[in-house]
C-alpha cells in the first residue's frame, strides 16, 4: 500500500455521526459506498437548517423565504456545474436520481433523435439504469442497441466498440466508472470515435462523480447523469448537465407548473432552461443539503479523494487475495478502477457471504448490483461486493478480510456450524 494521504481520516470520520454506530455488537464497518455513502455533519445540518430557517416554494413567492430558498438552490445549480467543471450553471437539470436523468435524455433528446433503423451503442457492463430506457426507446422507435464487450481481465474492448460504431450510429451511452468491476472507462476516447460519425454521448457518471476530478468538457460528452446520494448527499436529488444548447432544442419530460411560459386551452410554451425541465416543486431541501456535500468534497479536494480511495483499493486487492478461493473481478491495475473490488468465495454464496460479514458489523453488498447482462459475462449469477469512500480505512478492510477468513472455515468441511 502506498501511504501519501492528503486527508485526515479520524478528522473525517468524526464528522460522520453513523459512523460511531455498532451493528451485531461490533462497530459499524460500512463497505457499502457504491450503493449509497453516508452523510457527513454538514450535510445533516443543511438539511434541517433549511427546514427551520428557510422552508418556502422556490421560484414562486417574493416575500423573503421565498427569495432566500430560491437563491440557495440555485446556488446549488452553479456548485454542481463546478463540480463537474461545466462552463454554465444553466445546463445543470435537477432530477431525482441519476436513473432520472438518463431517462430524460431518452424521452426529450431520444424521442426527437432517434428512429427506426438507427443504432444506440451500449457496452455489457452498463447499469440496468443505462439500458432499459433505451431498451424502452428502441421499441417505440423501432431502433437497435449494440453491446460493446468486455475482456477477461475486465476492460471495455475499444476495438470491437470501434467496430460497432458506424453510420446509422445515433448515440453510444456509456458508464463512466463501472459499479461491479471498479473499470474506469476512457471516455474522452470513446466521445472522439462517436464524433466521427456524429453521434451523441451520454456518460453514466453514478461511480465517477464521487470518486474522480471531473471535467465534463475535456471528456467531450453530450449528457452526464450522476446522484447526488453516492456522493455524501441525500437521497432523492440527480443531476443532468448537458452540453451547451442541446436543453433548449430538446422538448419538455414532465409537463406541469414551472416548466412553462404561456399556458394557452390546446397549447402551451416553455420556460427557459433548465425550468424547461423541472415540473412541479422540486426536492427544494435536498437539493440544498447536496450543495453542502459539494462543498465538503471540494473543500477536501477530489485529487486527495482519488488518491485515498486508490491507496484503499490496492490495499483491499492485496488482503483479499490471502483469503483461500477468493476471486476478484476488474482490472489488476488500480490506476484504472475506482474504490471498489467485487469478489466471489468459491466455498459460499454471496448472500450467505454477505450475511456472515454482517455479524462482524460489516455492510458489504451481494447480488447482480443491477448489472445482468455483465453478470452473464463473468458468468456468475451474483457477486459481493466492498466499496469505499473516504472514511474507510485499511482497518476496516483487515476486518472484512478477518470475517471473510470466518466465512470460508464456516463452509469448509471440517468447521461447519461454527458461530461468530
Ligand atoms: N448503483 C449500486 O449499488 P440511482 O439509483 O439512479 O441513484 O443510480 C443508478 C445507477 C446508475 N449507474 C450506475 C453505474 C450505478 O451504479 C447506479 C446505482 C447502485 O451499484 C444501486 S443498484
Amino acid at each position: 500500500m502506498t501511504t501519501a494521504t492528503a486527508l485526515d481520516i479520524s478528522a473525517i470520520r468524526a464528522g460522520f455521526p453513523i459512523l460511531g454506530e455498532t451493528v451485531n455488537g461490533r462497530p459499524l464497518v460500512y463497505l457499502d459506498n457504491a450503493a449509497t455513502t453516508q452523510k457527513p455533519r454538514e450535510v445533516i445540518d443543511a438539511l434541517v437548517r433549511y427546514y427551520e430557517t428557510t422552508n418556502a416554494n422556490i421560484h414562486r413567492g417574493i416575500h423573503a423565504l421565498a427569495v432566500r430558498a430560491t437563491a440557495q438552490y440555485e446556488g446549488v445549480r452553479a456548485k454542481a456545474a463546478a463540480y463537474i467543471g461545466a462552463p454554465r450553471p444553466d445546463d445543470i437539470v435537477f432530477t431525482r436520481n441519476a436513473t432520472e436523468s438518463i431517462n430524460l435524455v431518452a424521452r426529450a433528446w431520444g424521442d426527437q433523435h432517434i428512429h427506426a433503423g438507427d443504432e444506440i451503442v451500449l457496452t455489457q457492463m452498463e447499469h440496468h439504469s443505462n439500458i432499459v430506457p433505451w431498451q424502452l426507446l428502441a421499441r417505440r422507435k423501432g431502433a437497435h442497441l449494440r453491446y460493446a464487450t468486455v475482456t477477461d481481465d475486465g476492460y471495455l474492448d475499444l476495438d470491437q466498440l470501434r467496430s460497432l460504431i458506424g453510420p446509422r450510429t445515433k448515440l453510444v451511452a456509456v458508464v463512466h466508472a463501472s459499479n461491479v468491476l471498479g473499470t474506469i472507462n476512457p471516455v474522452a476516447e470513446i466521445a472522439a470515435m462517436a464524433r466521427t460519425v456524429g453521434a451523441a454521448v451520454l456518460v453514466d457518471g453514478a461511480q465517477s462523480a464521487p470518486h474522480l476530478p471531473l471535467n465534463v468538457t475535456d471528456l467531450g460528452c453530450d449528457f452526464f447523469a450522476f446522484s447526488s446520494h453516492k456522493m455524501l448527499g441525500p437521497t432523492g436529488v440527480g443531476v443532468l448537465w448537458a452540453r451547451p444548447g442541446l436543453l433548449d432544442a430538446m422538448d419538455p419530460f414532465l409537463g406541469g407548473g414551472e416548466m412553462i411560459s404561456i399556458v394557452k386551452p390546446d397549447s402551451s410554451t416553455w420556460a427557459d432552461v433548465p425550468h424547461k425541465f423541472e415540473a412541479g416543486t422540486p426536492n427544494i431541501a435536498d437539493v440544498i443539503a447536496f450543495g453542502a456535500a459539494l462543498d465538503y468534497l471540494t473543500n477536501l479536494g477530489m485529487d486527495a479523494v482519488r488518491a485515498h480511495e486508490m491507496n484503499l483499493t490496492a490495499y483491499a486487492l492485496d488482503r483479499l487475495q490471502t483469503v483461500p478461493g477468493l476471486k476478484f473481478h476488474g482490472p489488476a491495475n488500480v490506476a484504472h478502477r475506482s474504490g471498489l473490488v467485487s469478489f466471489e468465495l468459491d466455498s459460499a454464496h454471496p448472500h450467505d457471504v454477505s450475511t456472515i460479514v454482517d455479524a462482524y458489523g460489516v455492510a458489504i453488498r451481494a447480488g447482480h448490483h443491477c448489472a445482468q447482462l455483465l453478470m452473464r459475462r463473468l458468468g456468475v449469477p451474483a457477486t459481493n461486493r466492498a466499496s469505499f469512500s473516504i472514511y474507510n480505512t485499511p482497518g476496516e478492510i483487515d476486518v472484512l478480510v478477518e470475517a471473510l477468513n470466518h466465512v470460508v472455515e464456516v463452509f469448509s468441511d471440517g468447521d461447519r456450524g461454527t458461530t461468530v
